[in-house]
């Protein structure tokens, strides 16, 4: 038997896009496979690491002597609340996939509002034949809330598309090619802003920032006359009834959202028959499970040959 320790994965994923990822993943390691009912009452003690996605709620009781745990996902707002989480490192998901899905969605996202991607549609069904008066990316300024790894490839790739871009995190940074804001100067960011992308982690102090009273000060000179409100963070970072009231005001001209404050969104959400709305079902970047366990592997190696692991969660931060 291995001397080198198992790992446990309990992945709330598509069961067989993990069962195939699993194949030749750590090699020398047994592993755990908590979804696999041949595994599921497995004695847990003694295991040293756990890759978990919304995990069963008896695991860290079930596994009490695990040294790292590593998220499925970038995000880990729901693993910071999780009963009986141990005082071990957790290590976020960060990756080039990963961060290419976000940036996808999100040009996408801008691309689809910038070229009134709905209104030829409805024409389309209608067998209508006729042009809209078509403002370009230049003359659109999206402003990115959260400037992390994700934040600041999507403004990399909005920029390339011919967006002006600016910026706003915790911590003033430095992007080539677009004003930033620092936690202080939101107003002067939003005055900015005529596309907005949340970018940011669910922590307490971005639990529903994205509500009326922030969407009243975004740009409203922008080429649509009212600003789009595109989220590929956190759903609590929203406070969704402010959304559809800005909505049907004009307050907001048009809004993406791939994240919402209860999921999966209910059947009977006002969003999904919104003419101006796109929702999609938290997939803006959904984790590549080989990729996942690739990088859980390079954090298990860095840790055994004595070097930091890297992506750690600032547990007082919350992200
Ligand atoms: P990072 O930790 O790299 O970046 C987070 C950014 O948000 C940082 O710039 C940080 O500021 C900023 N931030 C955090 N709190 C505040 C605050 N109170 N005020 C201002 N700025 C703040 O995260 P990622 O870029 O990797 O991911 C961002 C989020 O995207 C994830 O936490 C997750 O919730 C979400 N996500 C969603 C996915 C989906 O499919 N919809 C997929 C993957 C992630 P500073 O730089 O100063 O620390
Ligand atoms: C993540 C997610 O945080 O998929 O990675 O939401």
């Amino acid at each position: 038997m291995s001397d080198k320790s198992p790992v446990i994965v309990d992945l709330k994923f598509i069961p067989d896009e993990v069962d195939a990822a699993l194949i030749g993943a750590f090699p020398g390691r047994d592993i755990i496979n908590l979804a696999n009912p041949a595994h599921a009452d497995r004695d847990l003690s003694g295991i040293d690491y756990a890759v978990v996605w919304n995990p069963s709620l008896d695991l860290f009781s079930r596994a009490p002597d695990l040294k790292v745990l590593f998220s499925g996902g970038a995000g880990v707002d729901h693993i910071l609340k999780l009963p009986g989480l141990p005082d071990v490192p957790l290590v976020r998901f960060v990756d080039r996939s990963l961060t290419t899905r976000m940036s996808e969605w999100v040009v996408m996202q801008c691309l689809l509002h910038l070229r009134q991607h709905r209104a030829y549609e409805a024409r389309a069904k209608k067998h209508v034949w006729e042009d809209l008066i078509q403002p370009e990316a230049a003359d659109i300024t999206v402003g990115v809330m959260g400037l992390g790894v994700l934040g600041q490839d999507a403004i990399r790739k909005l920029s390339t598309m011919g967006f002006k871009t600016v910026g706003w995190s915790r911590s003033k940074k430095h992007i080539e090619g677009t004003e930033t804001f620092d936690g202080d100067q939101l107003d002067a960011f939003l005055a900015k802003t005529d596309f907005l992308v949340g970018l940011l982690p669910l922590t307490d102090d971005t639990r529903g920032i994205f509500n009326a009273e922030l969407f009243s000060r975004l740009s409203r000179k922008g080429a649509f006359g009212a600003p789009v409100f595109i989220n590929g963070g956190r759903g609590g970072s929203q406070v969704e009834s402010d959304i559809v009231a800005a909505l049907e005001k004009g307050v907001l001209h048009a809004a993406s959202l791939d994240v919402f404050e209860k999921e999966p969104l209910s059947k009977d959400s006002p969003f999904w028959e919104m003419d101006n709305v796109y929702v999609t079902p938290h997939v803006a970047a959904s984790s590549d499970v080989k990729a996942l366990f690739a990088h859980v592997q390079q954090q298990i190696d860095r840790l055994e040959s004595g070097q930091p692991l890297q992506h750690l969660v600032d547990r007082e931060a919350g992200y």
